[in-house]
């Protein structure tokens, strides 16, 4: 049996119009499409190589957490599916470059290359639906760090999920002035988890299918204004659709409340600063750290802005290229 090894890259993203809410939890599909700008320079690098001596999965170091190794290597397992002889046990290794207090999600950028990198060890040839499929079932939101710049994950109608996937719909190269700044405003692993604090919403929130109705007309409103690179279009859209996932989670039974007062401090700057001409906006998944959409002229502002607030760190992103192989293997 020969050994078959590969190394892929890939980036996290930020969504806009957010996924929140499985409608199959086992195949991972949404009740509602979502929209992402893929943030560089945060990138993780994952290594595959079957024919190892045995299953080992390795991260940032570290052996694998159960839970976290049993994801990873159901994701091999359905990689190793699409192949018809034996590929033996493997050996997976992952890095991310994240800042260590950042407490942001690393499992879309780890889902996308270990995707990519699992493929082409197994032989596969590059196929970016494929792909995204395959890292969708990893993490949801993974799907869409398969490509660059801005994407779309549409949510799909078939039950088995074949036509639940990501794809790019304006590359990087289209808005160079956009940026993101990843503020982290306190480290801790949140107490509930994506993927449950999902499950609770669908299952206890009174609102939730106010929340998915509204989600397809909000991608055409924000691929508008990502179109015409209107910061303060997209902006107000942006920050209108976290406001209604945080109130989609505070509609939970029990309350899912992801921010922090630091959170809601620093949003309360944000605005008050923009009467006065800074163009920022904010975005916020399910944690206290928001990210703050701006352009390069104003991003040392906001920067400080946010360090005024308390940041422990902050980032500032530019959007990402796509997941893509490398000769650079961890081992
Ligand atoms: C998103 N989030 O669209 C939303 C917004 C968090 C808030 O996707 O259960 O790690 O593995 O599919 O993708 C984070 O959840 O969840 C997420 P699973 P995932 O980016």
């Amino acid at each position: 049996m020969s050994e078959q090894k590969a190394t892929a890259i890939a980036h996290p993203n930020i969504a806009l119009v957010k996924y929140w809410g499985k409608r199959d939890e086992k195949l991972v599909l949404p009740h509602q499409s979502s929209l992402s700008v893929t943030i560089a320079p945060f990138q993780v690098t994952t290594t595959v190589q079957f024919g190892a001596v045995r299953d080992e999965v390795m991260l940032n170091r570290q052996p694998a957490r159960d839970a976290e190794g049993e994801r990873i290597l159901s994701a091999i397992a359905r990689a190793r599916s699409a192949v018809r002889h034996s590929l033996g046990p493997v050996r997976v290794e992952s890095i991310g470059n994240f800042p260590a207090a950042a407490g942001l999600a690393s499992s879309a950028a780890a889902f996308a290359a270990l995707s990519v990198a699992a493929r082409a060890a197994a032989g596969l040839p590059w196929d970016e639906r494929e792909c995204s499929i395959l890292a969708r079932q990893g993490s949801g939101s993974a799907c869409r760090s398969i490509r660059g710049g801005v994407c779309v994950w549409r949510r799909g109608r078939r039950r088995d999920g074949m036509d639940s996937f990501a794809e790019q719909i304006f590359p990087e190269r289209h808005w160079p002035s956009l940026r993101l700044l990843a503020v982290v405003l306190a480290a801790e692993e949140k107490e509930v988890s994506s993927r449950e604090g999902m499950r609770r919403s669908v299952q206890t929130s009174p609102f939730y299918s106010a929340w998915v109705a509204d989600a397809e007309a909000e991608i055409a409103q924000a691929t508008a204004r990502i179109a015409g690179k209107d910061l303060a279009g997209l902006g107000q859209i942006a920050e209108r659709n976290a406001w209604r996932m945080h109130a989609v989670a505070l509609s939970a039974d029990p309350v899912l409340r992801y921010f922090a007062p630091a959170t809601v401090d620093l949003i309360d700057q944000v605005g008050r600063e923009r009467k006065r001409g800074l163009p920022a906006w904010f975005t916020l998944d399910a944690g206290p750290n928001p990210f703050l959409l701006t352009d390069a002229e104003h991003e040392a502002d906001a920067e400080k802005l946010s360090r005024s607030c308390g940041a422990l760190e902050v980032t500032r992103c530019t959007m990402g290229g796509d997941a893509r192989l490398t000769d650079q293997h961890l081992f």
